[in-house]
């Protein structure tokens, strides 16, 4: 039996029905799917019906932070829609049944603090706390992912995310692992997630590339190891994007057709073999 749970994130899958994603994760071996954290694109009783119906489970919310949204603006207003957001993602991540919502300290491409970082920082945990709370309300964890250099001037690695983690006084709170960040400001993804051990909720799963696993250059079999090691029981979670400065962007008008069928296939097949070399 897998000592893991896998899962994918459907961002690639934009402007398909929900069918057809479950459908796809569920005949590739997928024990869940992650929803994009955009809840105007999901009526919940279809998202619930179709996925008992492939015999999946919705892992988690990648929730998508924005300059309206944000957790540590120095204006109040879009602190408070930052801390609506969250509210939203925890009732959407409640309503579909999925244990973990990813929260961000900052936002998607802010590269320059807008107050001074210290102030920032206040702000991001008073906002993480209260948003926190709400999830615990509901049932929901939250987890602090870093992303890297070239996304936030803040938090980047795994230790900064367990620092900002402690200063919180929450029970239903851990950080999150993204490897393709990790690739870039880790020196070793997998002694990253060693040292977050418990605290680790939820991974994010990509080659350097941010392309399958198997089709760049991190080493998989010891972060696989690790994992199993530290007894992480969350979700291996893939999110895969093109290579691009803005993959979102690329996801729109379709440009990611690799990242559904053949990708989804790829990547739970390669991480299955590596799983039987683990001891
Ligand atoms: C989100 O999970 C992520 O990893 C970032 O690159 C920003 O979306
Ligand atoms: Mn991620």
């Amino acid at each position: 039996m897998s000592p893991f749970k896998y899962s994918y994130n459907a961002i690639v899958f934009t402007g398909e029905d929900f069918t057809t994603q479950a459908r796809r994760l569920s005949r590739f071996g997928y024990d869940a799917i992650e929803l994009v954290g955009e809840p105007d694109w999901y009526d919940f009783a279809e998202v619930r019906q179709v996925c008992a119906d492939f015999g999946i489970v919705v892992s988690s919310i990648c929730s998508m932070f924005s300059t309206e949204r944000d957790l540590s603006h120095p204006d109040v207003e879009r602190r408070r829609k930052g801390v609506d957001y969250c509210r939203e993602i925890a009732d959407m991540a409640a309503e579909v049944g999925a244990p973990i919502m990813i929260a961000a300290p900052s936002v998607w491409n802010k590269m320059h603090p807008l107050a001074p970082l210290d102030q920032e920082r206040e702000l991001a945990v008073e906002n993480l706390q209260t948003a926190g709370e709400y999830a615990n309300s509901v049932g929901v964890g939250i987890a602090i992912e870093p992303w890297n250099r070239y996304e936030t001037y803040f938090i980047n690695r795994l230790d900064q995310a367990l620092e900002l983690l402690a200063e919180l006084d929450l029970s239903n709170a851990g950080v999150h692992g993204d490897m393709f960040h990790m690739a870039i400001e880790e020196g070793s993804i997998a002694e990253a997630y060693a040292r977050a051990g418990k605290h680790l909720t939820h991974t994010h799963i990509a080659d350097s590339n941010r392309a399958a696993p198997g089709t760049g250059n991190s080493d998989f079999k010891p972060v696989l190891q690790t994992l199993r090691d530290i007894g992480f029981d969350g979700y291996l979670t893939m999110e895969l994007l093109p290579a691009t400065a803005d993959p979102f962007g690329w996801v729109k008008e379709g440009r990611a057709e690799e990242f559904k069928d053949s990708y989804a296939e790829q990547s739970i097949a390669y991480l299955k073999r590596i799983e039987q070399e683990l001891s």
